[in-house]
């Protein structure tokens, strides 16, 4: 092929996307990728679902009041974070961006601790350990790092587990993205690269991303890149669960890019309608990830209105009482602050509270 028609050749094929549940809520089938799910299984993704959006919009809400400094929103992104979120066992350990709060539900965070970080007062606010759930990453792309060096111990651990990591379509343009990615080939880590590919980076579209669909790059590291539609709970649940055994199995890392769209702004302090036209959100809408499992359930029967009042009524609860715990979170100790910067005592870390204690002790009480 001539370096031309090379160039040329990212236009020919079609990328593919794996669909399980289409916008109408049919359910279809993929020769590769499935899922069985019980009724009660498929009821309680929608719940999760419903749930994971109500958080979104009260700490939306809290923000615009005053009570967060700063929110990024999931809007749209329900179904790659929960069909993702759910393929998780637990012992598997999953490193997220700022954005994942749909994968922190699945690892029963108390969202009312997510809520504390935007207020800033706490620096993280759970303990990693406890939920396989790393602490949120704003620094774009630099948990592929840590998340390869983890998968690569418990590859030596020799434990039934994998990895997750979490990251945008902007942060594939990172070098350490790129580095994690040529670690995880060479040393067959254990690792599931899921890219939320939400169409923009901030105010960068995609196409200042990358002339190639993402997952295709995957093959140029050494490994299986696969697109899924990020919006079909069903299809994220089916790849990644793959994808995580493939890890679990020695069969080394995946690249899962989940094709969704943020709904909303990049965070409160942003404006989407400066550079992103209407008519774009307004095609997305018909994609919404909740309502494909809300039309597939009616049309199968197998929830009536009764089922779907009461996720809202559940969903209307947890808005109110996150409301109220975030209201009544304390604020912070200012001295706290050195008691997290080393596990052991440390000098230096005692000169410098002694001096901002003094400090603190000039203001007039
Ligand atoms: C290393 C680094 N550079 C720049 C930023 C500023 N920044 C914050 S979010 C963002 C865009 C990230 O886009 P993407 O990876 O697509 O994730 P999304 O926010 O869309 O989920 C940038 C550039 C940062 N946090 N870290
Ligand atoms: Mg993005």
């Amino acid at each position: 092929m001539t370096l031309d028609a090379s160039r040329g050749a990212h236009d020919e094929a079609p990328p593919e996307l794996v669909q399980l549940l289409t916008p109408e809520g049919e359910r279809i089938e993929h020769p590769d990728y499935d899922v069985d799910l019980t009724p009660e299984e498929v009821r309680s993704l929608y719940r999760d679902l419903v749930l994971v959006r109500r958080i979104d919009l009260e700490a939306v809400a809290l923000q615009r009041q005053g009570e967060l400094g700063i929110w990024a929103s999931l809007l749209g992104q329900e179904a790659a974070q929960i069909g993702s979120g759910r393929a998780l066992t637990d012992s598997d350990m999953a490193f997220p961006t700022y954005r994942e709060h749909g994968v922190a539900w699945c690892r029963d965070v108390d969202p009312v601790k997510l809520l504390g970080l935007f207020r800033g007062v706490n620096h993280g606010g759970w303990d990693p350990k406890e939920h396989n759930f790393h602490l949120y990453t704003i620094v774009i792309g630099s948990q592929t790092l840590h998340a390869v060096g983890y998968a690569m111990g418990i590859q030596r651990d020799d434990a039934n587990a994998a990895t997750i990591v979490y990251f945008g379509d902007g942060a594939t343009s990172q070098g350490d993205v790129n580095e994690s990615f040529i670690w995880a080939s060479v040393f067959n880590a254990p690792i599931v690269f899921f890219c939320q590919n939400n169409q923009w980076a901030i105010s960068e579209p995609l196409e200042k991303q990358t002339r190639i669909p993402l997952y295709r790059r995957a093959s140029g590291f050494g490994f299986p890149g696969i697109r899924v539609d990020g919006n079909d709970v069903f299809a994220c649940l089916a790849v990644t669960r793959k994808a995580l055994e493939a890890a679990r199995t020695g069969q080394g890392p995946t690249l899962v890019e989940a094709f969704t769209y943020r709904m909303g702004a990049h965070t409160t302090t942003d404006d989407p309608t400066r550079y992103r036209v209407a008519g774009e959100l307004e095609a997305w809408k018909l994609k919404d990830p909740i309502e494909r499992v809300k039309a597939y359930l009616f049309k199968n029967e197998l929830a009536d209105q009764e089922f779907f009042d009461s996720v809202d009524e559940e969903a209307a609860q947890l808005g109110a009482d996150l409301r109220r715990r975030c209201l009544a979170l304390p604020d912070p100790r200012p001295l706290d602050i050195f008691d997290h910067v080393y596990r052991e005592p440390h000098a230096l870390i005692d000169q410098e509270r002694a001096q901002f204690a003094a400090y603190l002790e000039g203001f007039e009480k």
